[in-house]
């Protein structure tokens, strides 16, 4: 696999392929950087201001961590000025964030969980940056909300960074998935992987068990059926994983295979899930489709579900196709009874 630099990367994408327009190219270089900075932070831990939480609660009414602020800083004057955005949108902001008239538009919006596993933070566990990109496609004046409130098939790229034993940052454009290590001798993005494939079967399943007594009886058979091992149903014995920060534990998925779960569970019956459509499921299942992957709501593939708010939650079960299929059959067989 030639070791190129992302800029080579995309400088092929868009002259070769056509797959990307200038400006898709300079916003996605422009966030690549933005990562960068974001890992220099997150790597300082206690030896920068930057652990612990900053006082202030961001749109979720969560707590937010000095680093989720910091995170989001970065992300938007990265971008502000650029020419290529006509908006933000994020996790830590109550509603959009425009481009000031002072700098040009561009067509395009982009959406990002800055920091994304934060209770991971002061416990040096991977976290990561997770980012999605719109095109606006409505011809009004001007730019609101409702230019987001487009379904995750619409994406035009999609990506995340985890800053973990390694910060590697993982994109697709449409074209397949592909991986990128930062060398931080030379401050580059390099390819690593150029075709990521996740493997349609696994043994292995990442849900948060303590969670169990809540869940709708679709995931509860398809977890005891894993729990009862090889001399259950499924004939094989299972492994679990959960990181309790998605970036993590998707990256395992693309890397190895598995199944990731955050269903609906009746703590909040009121909630369809914990995670958010727009900027947290959408960008993964964008990934992981792309990566031979499915990605449902336990019944409904993602990428198909129409938004009517920005910050609304989603169950999610994404990963090996074969395991996704099956979880999506237990649903469908549940509605139908
Ligand atoms: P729990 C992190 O806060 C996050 O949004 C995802 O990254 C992660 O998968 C999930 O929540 C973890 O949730 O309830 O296990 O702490």
């Amino acid at each position: 696999m030639r070791r190129i630099s992302l800029t080579q990367y995309l400088v092929e994408q868009q002259r070769d392929r056509g797959q990307i327009p200038p400006p898709l190219r300079l916003l996605i270089e422009t966030v690549a950087r933005a990562c960068k900075r974001i890992a220099i932070s997150v790597n300082k831990g206690a030896l920068g201001d930057v652990l612990g939480t900053a006082d202030t609660e961001n749109v979720q009414g969560e707590v937010q961590k000095k680093l989720d602020v910091i995170a989001n800083e970065v992300l938007i004057e990265a971008n502000v000025w650029g020419g290529h955005l006509a908006a933000m949108a994020s996790e830590e902001l109550d509603t959009i964030s425009l481009v000031p008239d002072r700098y040009p538009q561009g067509e395009y919006l982009l959406l990002f969980d800055p920091l994304d596993g934060s209770s991971n933070i002061d416990v040096n566990v991977s976290i990561g940056t997770i980012f999605s990109v719109l095109r606006k496609v409505t011809n009004h004046r001007g730019v609101d909300e409702s230019d987001f409130l487009q379904p995750g098939k619409q994406q035009v790229a999609a990506g995340y960074c985890v800053y973990g034993p390694q910060t590697t940052l993982v994109l697709t454009v449409g074209d397949g998935v592909v991986m990128f290590t930062l060398d931080r001798e030379t401050g580059s993005w390099v390819l690593t992987e150029d075709d990521v494939q996740i493997p349609a079967d696994t043994k292995e399943f990442a849900i948060n068990m303590s969670n169990m007594r809540h869940w709708a009886p679709p995931v509860r058979k398809y977890i005891d059926e894993c729990l009862a091992g090889k001399e259950g149903p499924r004939g094989k014995d299972f492994n679990m994983r959960w990181v309790a920060s998605m970036v993590a534990d998707v990256h395992r998925i693309l890397t190895r295979g598995g199944i990731f779960m955050y269903p609906w569970d009746q703590r909040e019956p009121n909630k369809p899930g914990k995670l958010r459509l727009m900027y947290e499921a959408n960008p993964m299942a964008f990934i992981v489709e792309q990566a031979g992957g499915a990605a449902t709501n336990g019944l409904q593939r993602i990428l198909d579900i129409g938004p009517t708010k920005l910050h609304e939650r989603v169950s999610v079960v994404l990963g090996s196709k074969n395991e996704v299929e099956r979880v999506t059959a237990y649903h469908r067989e549940a509605a139908a009874s």
